[in-house]
C-alpha cells in the first residue's frame, strides 16, 4: 500500500455548526478542503488506525466523489473496515442505525440536510460518534482545533471502487463492505411498529401520500410503505433521489413541499400526507385539510407512543429543543415522566437517550425521533403516526384536536429572515441581548415581559455546559418569543424568531395561527427592531 502524505495548510472557517460542516458545494470541491476536514476528524478522534466506520450520504451533487476521497483517506490512515451504502447512499437515520448495529467507531455522513443540492448549492459532512449520534460539542471543538493546526493529510493513489457492487472490496488493506441502504433500517422499523395494524388500515381504504422530495427517503418509502405495508404503487412520490433534488429545496415544510400541501389541503385529498428532507431525518405530517406543527407532533407522539409495540411499556422521558413549543411538557407532566429542554441540535439529545432518561425527542425544525437510533428520523415519525392512527381509527385532525382539548393548544410559529448581512443579524441580537436585564416589567404591544434571558444548558448527564443558545423573552400571560441565529445556513446569517402562546379556552382552539400570535409577534418586533432589517416580511414562516 503506497501511502501519499500531502502537505497542506489550515483553511479558515472549518467550524462545524448545528449539524456538521455545511458550505457551498464549490467550497467543498476546492483543493484540500474536504481532505483537510476529513484528516482533522481522524486526528481529533485519536486516529483511524484499526477502526471501523460507516460512510454514506444523501446522494447530493459531489456525494459519490467525496466518498471515494474519504475511503482512500480512511485506508491511508489505517482504518480496518468501512461499511458504505450502495451507490454511496444512506439516510442519516439509517447511517445512525448501521453505526450502532455494527458496533463501529462512528461514521461520516455526507449531507447538507434540507439545504438544496447541486454544484452551486450546498454540501456538508459530519462525524457521528459510536453511539450513532452527531458528535457532541467537545468532539466538534476538537475537530475544529485540528483544522487550525493541520499540516498534512494521508491518502492513497488508487482507482475508484465500484460503489454500486454489493459485497466486499478492498482499498489498500482496508475492507469496504457495500450494503443495501434500506434493508437493516426496514427491519428495525418492523420491530418497532405494528405493521399488521398499519397494513389493515391501508387495506381499509385509508389513503396516504409520502413526498420524498427527490431525496434519500424515496427508496426507503418504496420498500417500507409500498412493498411491506401495501400502500398502492405511487403512494410515495418524487421517490427517485437526484443530485439536485429535482432542482428543488428538500425541506419538508409548507413553504417547500407545495405539491403535497396542495393535494392534502383539499376535501378530496388523501387521509394522511407526509414529507421528508434531503437526508431523511426531518418530517412533516399532514391530515386532510390539516397541518400538524412539529411541536404538536412531538406532543401527540409522546402521548400515544404506547400504542406502538416498540414503546408499549411506556416512555421514560421526553426532550425538546428550547425553541420548540412547550406542548410536550404538559403531556410529560400528565404521564409523570421527565421532560428536558436542550439547545437546538440533535447532538444535545444523545446523552439523555444513552442514559435512558429520554425515549422520545423532538424539535420545532421538523425533527422527531427516539432511542432506536441517535438521529431524528423522518420515516420513523411517519410510521409512528400511522401506527397510532391504525389503532385509534380516527382522522389526523380529530386526533390533534382531541389532544388540544385535553392539554390546551400551544399556538406556535417560526419566522425566518434568511441571508441577512451578518452584521445586521448580530446587531439585532446584540440589541435584544442588551435589553434583557431591563425588559421585565415593561409592556410591548399590550403585553408585559415577565422574564428575559440568554439560554444556557448544563447537560444533566456529563455536566458539560453550553451558553448563548438563544434569547428568550417570556410575557406574563405565558406567551414567549425566542430569537436565535441559525447554525445551518451557508449564506449570510438567518435570524429565527420563534413565537408561542398557550390557549386553553376550548372555544378558541381553532383560530388562524398568525392571528392568534399577532400580539406576541408585534411585541417581538418592537423589542428587536426587526423593521431595521429592511425586509418586507419573513422569508419562510412555519
Ligand atoms: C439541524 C439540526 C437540528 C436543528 C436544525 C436547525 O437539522 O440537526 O437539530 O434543529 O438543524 O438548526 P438551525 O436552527 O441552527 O438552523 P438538519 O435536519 O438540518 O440536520
Amino acid at each position: 500500500m503506497d501511502i501519499k502524505v500531502v502537505s497542506t495548510q489550515p483553511i479558515e472557517g472549518q467550524k462545524p455548526g448545528t449539524s456538521g460542516l455545511r458550505k457551498k458545494t464549490r467550497v467543498f470541491m476546492e483543493p484540500h478542503y474536504l481532505e483537510n476536514f476529513v484528516q482533522s476528524v481522524f486526528d481529533a478522534i485519536g486516529g483511524a488506525g484499526g477502526k471501523t466506520f460507516v460512510v454514506g450520504g444523501d446522494g447530493r451533487y459531489f456525494n459519490a466523489e467525496a466518498i471515494q476521497t474519504i475511503l482512500r483517506m480512511a485506508a491511508a490512515n489505517g482504518a480496518a473496515h468501512v461499511i458504505a451504502g450502495r451507490g454511496g447512499l444512506l439516510s442519516t437515520p439509517a447511517a445512525s442505525h448501521l453505526i450502532r448495529k455494527n458496533a463501529t467507531d462512528g461514521g461520516l455522513i455526507l449531507s447538507a440536510s434540507h439545504n438544496p443540492g447541486g454544484i452551486d448549492e450546498d454540501f456538508g459532512l459530519k462525524f457521528n460518534i459510536p453511539n450513532g449520534g452527531p458528535a457532541p460539542e467537545g468532539v466538534t471543538e476538537a475537530i475544529f482545533a485540528a483544522t487550525k493546526n493541520i499540516g498534512q493529510y494521508r491518502t492513497l493513489e488508487t482507482p475508484d471502487i465500484d460503489l454500486d457492487a454489493l459485497g466486499e472490496q478492498k482499498i489498500g488493506d482496508m475492507v469496504v463492505s457495500i450494503v443495501d441502504p434500506v434493508s437493516d433500517y426496514a427491519a428495525l422499523m418492523q420491530e418497532l411498529f405494528d405493521f399488521g395494524a398499519i397494513k389493515d388500515l391501508l387495506a381499509s381504504g385509508f389513503r396516504l401520500r409520502f413526498d420524498a422530495m427527490h431525496a434519500i427517503t424515496g427508496p426507503y418509502a418504496k420498500v417500507i410503505l409500498e412493498e411491506m405495508l401495501g400502500a398502492p404503487a405511487g403512494s410515495a412520490i418524487n421517490a427517485t433521489p437526484s443530485v439536485d433534488f429535482g432542482g428543488g429545496h428538500p425541506d419538508p415544510n409548507p413553504a417547500w413541499a407545495k405539491e403535497l400541501m396542495a393535494e392534502l389541503m383539499s376535501d378530496e385529498g388523501p387521509d394522511f400526507g407526509a414529507a421528508s428532507d434531503g437526508d431523511g431525518d426531518r418530517n412533516m405530517i399532514l391530515g386532510r385539510n390539516f397541518y400538524v406543527s412539529p411541536s404538536d407532533s412531538l406532543a401527540v407522539l409522546t402521548a400515544n407512543a404506547h400504542l406502538a409495540p416498540g414503546y408499549a411499556n411506556g416512555i421514560a422521558g421526553v426532550a425538546r429543543s428550547m425553541p420548540t413549543s412547550c406542548a410536550a411538557d404538559r403531556v410529560a407532566q400528565d404521564l409523570g415522566i421527565e421532560c428536558f429542554e436542550t439547545p437546538t441540535g440533535w447532538k444535545f439529545f444523545g446523552n439523555l437517550l444513552d442514559a435512558g432518561r429520554a425515549t422520545i425527542c423532538g424539535e420545532e425544525s421538523f425533527g422527531t425521533g427516539s432511542n432506536h437510533v441517535r438521529e431524528k428520523d423522518g420515516l420513523w415519525a411517519v410510521l409512528l403516526w400511522l401506527n397510532i392512527l391504525a389503532k385509534k381509527r380516527c382522522s389526523v385532525a380529530d386526533l390533534v384536536q382531541e389532544h388540544w382539548k385535553k392539554y390546551g393548544r400551544n399556538y406556535y410559529s417560526r419566522h425566518d429572515y434568511e441571508a441577512l448581512p451578518k452584521a445586521d443579524a448580530s446587531d439585532l441580537m446584540d440589541r435584544v441581548a442588551g435589553q434583557l436585564d431591563t425588559l421585565p416589567g415593561k409592556s410591548f404591544a399590550g403585553q408585559v415581559v415577565d422574564q428575559a434571558d440568554s439560554f444556557g444548558y448544563e447537560d444533566p448527564i456529563d455536566g458539560s455546559k453550553s451558553s448563548n443558545q438563544g434569547l428568550r423573552i417570556r410575557f406574563n400571560n405565558g406567551a414567549r418569543a425566542v430569537f436565535r441565529l441559525s447554525g445551518t445556513g451557508t449564506e449570510g446569517a438567518t435570524l429565527r424568531l420563534y413565537i408561542e402562546h398557550l390557549e386553553t379556552d376550548p372555544v378558541r382552539l381553532t383560530q388562524d395561527v398568525q392571528s392568534a400570535l399577532s400580539l406576541v409577534i408585534a411585541a417581538a418586533h418592537e423589542i428587536a427592531g426587526i423593521g431595521r432589517l429592511n425586509r418586507s416580511g419573513p422569508d419562510v414562516i412555519t
